[in-house]
């Protein structure tokens, strides 16, 4: 099939080149004003209690008052009113990198990638269509993570078009191919929902350890706070104190505000303090870091749907609830996925580490799977490396070759 040596890294490079840099135009234009019911939103937070032992890390901080709140699972925790804290500044905002050196910067990291869908059509199909062909089709789709169930279909499909719209020569068929692809994945609207009120948004990370949840907060953060807004970052993995720590640099970074606890405080003590300190600072987004250890599943589900009940107890229905996938995991982060989706209604994917050893169809096969758009894929591991999905540049990316 690699009849042209040396095609896949070109392709590559383009794929996620063109996704990079169709989709980077400003993160600002994918990210909308969403509807929000729950008008009685925050309508607890009024009484801004803070633990004793809830720090706002990005100062020295007077707020502490009060006792830890509990956060018990089916209504708010109940504190004596207590004066609203005054939180101080956040840092500054780092400075706004140029959108070039960016994509610049993914094309020297996506030379690395190999095995990204590139399927060479032209080849395949050079000497006309046949079985031959179409069975090479499938074989390229189906090892560059397209999913053997999405890639059937797909292929089925691009066979029948093919006979009842005359395709005979490479060219028809990629034409089909690409907007097949197109088809496969959807029309979902891919913005960030804002609460669009004077409530601040909350968007709730989850996913399994080690995907890149912390990571995708930081950037998510420093997007946020070069578009001029406030943020607070809760660390609700309460795990290791280490989890903590790593999301308290990303806040130091970015210029956002970090609320945590000591390791092992309930996490939905800290997402509770961390709406708290948004509404008290009249921040614009909070967002919430979560642990996503899977050895004991049903209490990280528990856990974690009670964190999100606690939040929605104080802000209504969350804007977001995303869930992080790490690209290179394949089909098994599909089936882990699942999990979360049981435990938390998911309103969107994030694919991290499509920068690395990951195979581009993954984006398909985890759509088809889980019902849920990708709406941003990591693509490194610096502040800069988010983007927004953007398929018709996914598609036309893939082979920008022919
Ligand atoms: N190459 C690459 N690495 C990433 C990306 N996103 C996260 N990582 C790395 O994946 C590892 C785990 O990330 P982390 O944010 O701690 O995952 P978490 O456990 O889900 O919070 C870290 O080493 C990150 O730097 C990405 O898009 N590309
Ligand atoms: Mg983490």
């Amino acid at each position: 099939m690699d009849l042209i040596p040396g095609i896949d890294a070109v392709v590559e490079l383009i794929i996620l080149g063109v996704v990079v840099l169709g989709g980077g135009a400003g993160a600002a234009a994918l990210l909308r004003r969403g509807d929000r019911s729950g008008t009685d939103a925050g309508a607890t937070a009024r009484d801004t209690d803070r633990g004793a032992d809830t720090a706002v890390l990005d100062r020295p901080t007077d707020v502490s008052t009060g006792e830890a709140p509990t956060a018990p699972a089916d209504r708010p925790p109940v504190a004596p009113p207590v004066e609203a804290p005054s939180i101080p500044e956040a840092p500054p905002a780092p400075p706004v990198e140029e959108e070039i050196s960016l994509g610049e910067r993914f094309k020297r990291r996506l030379t690395r990638t190999r095995n990204v869908l590139g399927a060479n059509v032209a080849e395949l199909f050079g000497k006309g269509v046949s079985d031959e062909a179409w069975d090479g089709l499938e074989e390229a789709l189906i090892s560059a993570d397209v999913g053997v169930n999405a890639t059937m279909e797909i292929v089925a499909e691009l066979r029948t078009r093919a006979r009842e719209e005359g395709a005979t020569d490479a060219a028809a068929v990629l034409a089909l191919l690409k907007d097949e692809l197109r088809r496969a994945l959807g029309t979902a609207d891919r913005s960030l929902a804002r609460a669009d009120d004077a409530e601040p948004t909350v968007w709730l990370v989850t996913g399994v350890n080690g995907t890149g949840k912390t990571t995708t907060i930081g950037k998510l953060a420093a997007v946020e706070r070069r578009e001029g807004r406030a943020v607070v970052l809760a660390a609700a993995d309460t795990f290791r104190a280490a989890a903590a720590e790593q999301l308290g640099l990303w806040a130091d970074r970015t210029g956002a505000r970090l609320v945590r606890k000591e390791e092992g405080a309930d996490p939905a003590a800290v997402a509770f303090d961390g709406y708290n300190a948004a509404k008290a600072t009249d921040a614009d987004l909070l967002i919430v870091d979560t642990a996503g250890r899977l050895h004991n599943k049903r209490e990280l589900m528990d856990e974690l749907s009670k964190v999100k009940r606690v939040l929605e107890k104080q802000a209504g229905p969350l804007e977001e609830t995303l869930l992080v996938l790490d690209a290179t995991t394949g089909q098994n982060g599909i089936a882990q996925a699942k999990a979360f989706m049981e435990a938390v209604d998911v309103t969107g994917l994030v694919l991290t580490k499509l920068d690395g050893s990951s195979k581009g169809g993954i984006v398909i096969a985890v759509q088809r799977e889980l019902g849920l758009p990708v709406k941003l894929v990591g693509l490194g591991e610096d502040v800069d490396d988010l983007a927004p999905f953007d398929p018709d540049a996914f598609v036309e990316g893939l082979f920008a070759e022919l």
